[in-house]
């Protein structure tokens, strides 16, 4: 189906790149971030909704510019993609496609299995019994990834899987035991329907990239060591029992108040890569402290420093692809979560661009590391 006008007319005039001067780095080329990650053999993407590519041509065309991929926010989660049982709407995740196609850029499939954005239906019927579970969950596989098998060659067939160990900011219940997160499948397939989903998924695309993502793993601090440790260990009790799994995410929604040690970082990345793994950042972003401290100046350089640091301790590791969840401050989730936003009136500064559109310091910050420069 064709794109509206809408859709097109931001990128033939191309109001970018115009003001997006300010932070290239001296040494690169004012090229989009795409092209420079693919320089050196990186990929570049970032998250985006059908409705913004659709409504803000400003968003579309920043993104035809910058990303040479992208994952759906919402579009492909499983309260969108059936949210009554056996009726399936895959509209907006087509819409999402097509646009996606008519730009020839790749787009990962986010999430198959989660305990979140799960339709109210769901938590009863797969925690009936385990039977059940296994039927809803296959039903779901079947349709979704015979619909997409065209255009998503990479799937989050296992989202958030590992429990927020004490410390953390979402600590699981107290009395919780072992390393998975509750969640209605845990409950409905028992700890094995990490294993269920990932061979489910095999079974259905033996080509399929199957991912297993995870957030809170990145700082240096008691609570994501312990949730490393977790990861690690599901990890390799998958390897041991043959279960398929081609790439770990790590999401990498970093915060400025926690602590980050880039050798830690890059051992755990290390470690993942000695599985025979690939690992994939796949959701870069940064809160700041509350409330900030300093000017915009002085905040973005903060956040670049840690995103550069981030970034090239991930390619140090080992990982060839980062992702940031959306592209600009002015739609990012940060802000529209009440739990993790800044007062009213302030916003993270958390993404390479601004609410303006503007290119920051963590623009350079993703270049550079793409690179393999220094902060500079
Ligand atoms: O950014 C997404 C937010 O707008 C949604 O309300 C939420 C629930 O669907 O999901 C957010 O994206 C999350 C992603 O799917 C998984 N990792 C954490 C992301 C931020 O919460």
């Amino acid at each position: 189906m064709p794109l509206s006008r809408r859709a097109l007319g931001p990128l033939l005039l191309a109001p970018v790149t115009a003001r997006a001067q300010s932070f290239t780095p001296a040494s690169a080329p004012n090229q989009p971030l795409t092209q420079i990650a693919q320089s050196r053999g990186f990929t570049y993407g970032c998250a985006v909704t059908a409705r913004l590519l659709a409504d803000e041509p400003e968003f579309a065309a920043l993104v035809a510019q910058e990303a040479g991929l992208v994952v759906p926010e919402y579009e492909a989660k499983f309260d969108t993609l059936q949210p009554e049982q056996g009726r399936f709407d895959t509209a907006p995740l087509d819409a999402l496609l097509r646009w996606a196609e008519h730009f020839r850029k790749p787009v990962r499939g986010h999430a198959l299995v989660w305990h979140n954005a799960l339709p109210a239906w769901v938590a009863p019927a797969v925690t009936e019994s385990p039977a059940r579970a296994q039927a809803v969950m296959e039903a779901h596989f079947d349709h979704v990834l015979a619909h997409t098998s065209a255009r998503i060659r990479d799937w989050d067939v296992v989202n958030e899987p590992i429990a927020n160990p004490p410390g953390s900011d979402v600590p699981e219940p107290a009395g919780n035991s072992g390393d998975l997160r509750d969640s209605p499948w845990l409950r409905g397939l028992g700890p094995d329907y990490v294993a269920t989903a990932l061979r489910a998924a095999r079974q259905r695309d033996r080509t399929l990239r199957l991912t297993l993502n995870d957030y809170g793993v990145e700082a240096d601090s008691p609570s994501a060591e312990e949730k490393r440790r977790r990861l690690l260990r599901l990890l390799r009790s998958l390897r041991d029992r043959n279960v398929p799994l081609d790439a770990v995410g790590i999401q990498g929604h970093l915060q400025m108040r926690e602590a980050f040690s880039p050798a830690i970082f890059r051992a755990f990345v290390q470690d993942i890569r000695a599985l025979g793994l690939q690992v994939l950042i796949t959701e870069l972003d940064v809160r700041e402290v509350r409330p900030p401290v300093g000017d915009f100046v002085a905040r973005d350089a903060a956040v670049a420093r840690r995103v550069h640091e981030f970034a090239s301790a991930a390619f140090e590791g080992g990982a060839r692809t980062l992702l940031t969840w959306g592209i600009s401050d002015r739609w990012s989730w940060l802000h529209r979560e009440q739990t993790v936003a800044l007062d009213p009136g302030d916003v993270h500064r958390g993404l390479p661009y601004d609410w303006e559109l503007n290119r920051k310091q963590m623009w350079r910050a993703l270049a550079r590391a793409f690179l393999g420069q220094s902060a500079g």
